[in-house]
């Protein structure tokens, strides 16, 4: 095994205290040895190396040598069932103490079949499904986005355990990693509000290299130190102290797990490591560290400290000697089971985008198989249902599903005691508690990101965003929620529900507001996106999405949700609509009228005002949509007119007439049109919002130009 670090580690310096009692401190030893090991085979065999044969470099790689020992001892620490860790690439030391195996560990690396991605991610953003030990929630490439959903975990475990009255997960903890860097970034301030303000049961572990790649951690949080910030931060037991020190760690991560674990809320503890390696393969320190800095740190190895710390108290020189044997004949066993992996198959790369029936398993996370089983629902309408505004409707559904299945918990900025600032929620925290309809604070991450860790506990989460703008600052939780099912290679998926109001109001607009943008979450992967048009299908397509196995965008059109527009028969307590059914409201001959959410209304009257034989399709979910059904219409009427209220420039009418173009070019009378907001975004004063929205007069008289042409 080749161990390039050998001849610069230096003589034990710690002074000999007893070992702390209470940790299996021969695991930790093998654990932290494997993890050298694996840096190890993989610094000599990645791709700076000229001589390692194609088949066996190591694409992309990052060292934990320096982070191992205290993670390791963090590791050993977290036993119980229904333990949840949000890691980062600088994590595989703790992984492998809660269950990696070595051969996953480096397979992945490898690009391999299997392990934690089959080869679609790079090897050191991990993930393992717990299987009655820990789980390691999927972790993220972006620096910082642990945080939110660790937090999550750590809110569902309260949940399952006073709320569901589920005794397993009492004891249980949420523990999230990250280094001096991540403190500076808002998915850290968010969760650590949320553990804060709530006293979740979640410790947060900062590894202080004093490095983020380059830059020193004086400029992620003033003096570098940030437990020494918060000393003062409420509802936080915070420690401090020096990770190379393997007594030090032990007791302090010891002292926080404990205090976690008894219910006194969260805790965050700092321990300073040395990076003992460039931050990543292709980086060589050069320009940023010198040579005696980088000689400093390895005086701080804390593998040196744990052996002198270990021995002769608590193992024998030859018995170190034997782990040293075991762990490199585990690791070359390991290496060649990795190498003797086949490379992944393209043939099966687009799978698990979305849920896959047909998977021999199914990922972890979302609403049990059985229970979705009981809430089969039906796509019958009642058709004797009282008339409800959009809104109500929406409400009706949410304390239906509330009443059906426990696991529903519905949150969001005003959403608890005001029952949100378009009143969609009012009353529901007073019917179902406040554990289960809550209020959040004010972080679009935090309430998507708190989502995802819920739902990867089983939970279905009903996230609102109060207007469609202020989901811009969770666009990372977003689009990792979206792949996350794809990157594990269905492992993992978060089916979560994300209402959204959007879109102009009555007489009224303006930039922040009035957003719509509905394509960002069709081009996003992994998305179902619904945007319906009244108060009807709202109901069913809701539903749907909360009891679904993807993650859904459910935008509620502020122009609907209390007119005569939006409203509807309710059509019942169990009545679904599945995705990607478009609803044809007007036969015709001569042209297809395609649109979706508001402007399906300046349509029926665009279409009512015209002689022209208009055949109108409202497609109620733009992803999945119904190809099909508009395809079928455009071949018989060979033209067609997309309205949206998107701007114009990549709008998902692109979308439509592209696929028109190729799929029914020799259809086609005239060429496929699309009346959409021109690239402005949304004005204030009516005068200049009704310039820039199609209005039924100038949908007709597109219809009525594209009918001649
Ligand atoms: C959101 C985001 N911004 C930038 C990066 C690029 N990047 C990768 S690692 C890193 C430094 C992180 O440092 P730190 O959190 O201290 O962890 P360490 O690597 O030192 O263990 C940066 C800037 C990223 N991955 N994600």
């Amino acid at each position: 095994m080749p161990v390039e670090s050998k001849g610069k580690r230096r003589a034990p310096a710690t002074p000999r205290v007893t070992p702390a009692p209470d940790f299996d401190w021969r695991s930790i030893v093998y654990h932290a040895l494997v993890s050298r090991a694996l840096d190890d085979t993989e610094e000599s065999t990645n791709r700076n190396r000229g001589h390692v044969p194609k088949e066996h470099l190591v694409l992309y790689q990052f060292s934990a040598r320096g982070h191992d020992v205290p993670q390791v001892i963090l590791g050993s620490l977290l036993n119980h069932p229904h333990d949840g860790i949000g890691a980062y690439y600088r994590s595989r030391p703790i992984l492998l103490s809660v269950g990696l195996t070595i051969e996953d560990a480096l397979a992945s690396p490898l690009g391999r079949t299997g392990g934690f991605s089959d080869g679609r991610d790079i090897g050191v953003v991990c993930n393992l499904p717990g299987n009655g030990r820990p789980t390691v929630l999927p972790m993220s490439g972006d620096v910082g986005s642990q945080y939110t959903p660790t937090a999550g975990w750590a809110q569902a475990i309260t949940y399952h355990r006073d709320t569901l009255g589920d005794a397993n997960y009492a004891g249980a903890i949420a523990v999230a990693l990250g280094g001096d860097g991540s403190v500076a970034t808002n998915g850290f301030w968010s969760a650590l509000t949320m553990a804060t303000t709530l006293r979740l049961p979640m410790l947060f572990y900062i590894e202080d290299n004093d490095l983020g790649i380059s830059v020193r951690g004086k400029m992620q949080t003033p003096g570098g130190n940030i437990a020494r910030n918060l000393a003062s931060f409420g509802n936080l037991l915070v420690r401090d102290g020096n990770g190379s020190d393997p007594h030090e760690s032990a007791t302090l991560l010891g002292e926080c797990v404990r205090h976690v674990r008894a219910g006194n809320g969260p805790a965050l503890v700092r321990l300073t490591v040395p990076r003992l390696s460039s931050h990543s393969g292709p980086d060589n320190q050069k320009g940023y560290r010198t040579d005696d800095e980088i000689a400093a740190d390895w005086q701080r190895d804390p593998l040196p400290n744990l052996r002198s710390y270990l021995v002769p108290a608590r193992l024998s020189e030859k018995e170190w000697t034997e782990l040293e044997a075991e762990v490199e004949r585990d690791v070359t066993r390991g290496l060649e089971g990795a190498r003797a992996r086949p490379a992944p198959s393209p043939e099966g790369i687009h799978r698990h985008v979305y849920h896959d029936a047909e998977a021999p398993t199914e990922a972890a996370g979302g609403l049990p198989q059985p229970l979705l089983d009981q809430l089969d629902g039906t796509t019958v309408a009642d058709e004797e249902g009282e008339v409800l505004r959009f809104a109500d409707a929406v409400r009706r559904t949410l304390r239906s599903e509330l009443q059906a299945n426990t696991r529903v918990l519905v949150f969001g900025e005003d959403v608890g005691v005001k029952g949100g600032v378009h009143l969609v929620t009012e009353g529901l925290q007073k019917a179902f508690g406040s554990d289960r309809v809550f209020d959040t604070s004010l972080s679009e991450e935090g309430i998507i990101g708190r989502a995802v860790g819920m739902a990867l506990t089983g939970l279905m989460p009903v996230a609102e965003i109060q207007f469609r703008k202020y989901a811009d600052p969770a666009a990372e939780q977003l689009n990792n929620c979206g792949t996350m099912r794809w990157r594990t290679a269905n492992r993992f998926c978060a089916p979560i529900v994300v209402r959204m109001p959007g879109g102009f109001g009555k007489d009224v607009g303006d930039p922040w507001h009035s957003l719509s943008a509905e394509v960002l979450w069709v081009h996003a992967i992994g998305w179902q996106v619904a945007v319906p048009s009244n108060a009807a299908d709202a109901v069913g397509l809701l539903r749907s999405a909360m009891r679904s196995r993807n993650p859904t965008i459910f935008f509620e059109h502020r122009s609907l949700l209390m007119t005569s527009d939006g409203s509807a028969r309710y059509p019942g307590d169990n009545y679904v609509i599945p995705f990607g059914s478009a609803r044809v409201l007007r036969e015709g001959s001569d042209l297809t009228l395609i649109s979706w959410g508001a402007m399906v209304h300046r349509c029926v009257d665009a279409a009512s005002a015209t002689d022209v034989s208009v055949e109108l399709i409202d497609l109620r979910t733009v992803a999945p949509w119904d190809r099909e059904c508009v395809l079928q219409s455009v071949q018989k009427t060979g033209r067609c007119l997309i309205v949206h209220e998107d701007t114009l420039t990549a709008g998902f009418g692109a979308e439509i007439a592209a696929t028109l173009a190729r799929e029914s070019f020799w259809h086609l009378d005239a060429p496929v049109e699309r009346l959409c907001v021109e690239d402005v975004p949304m004005p204030y004063h009516p005068v200049l919002l009704n310039a820039v929205l199609p209005s039924a007069d100038t949908i007709r008289e597109r219809i009525e130009h594209l009918a001649r042409v």
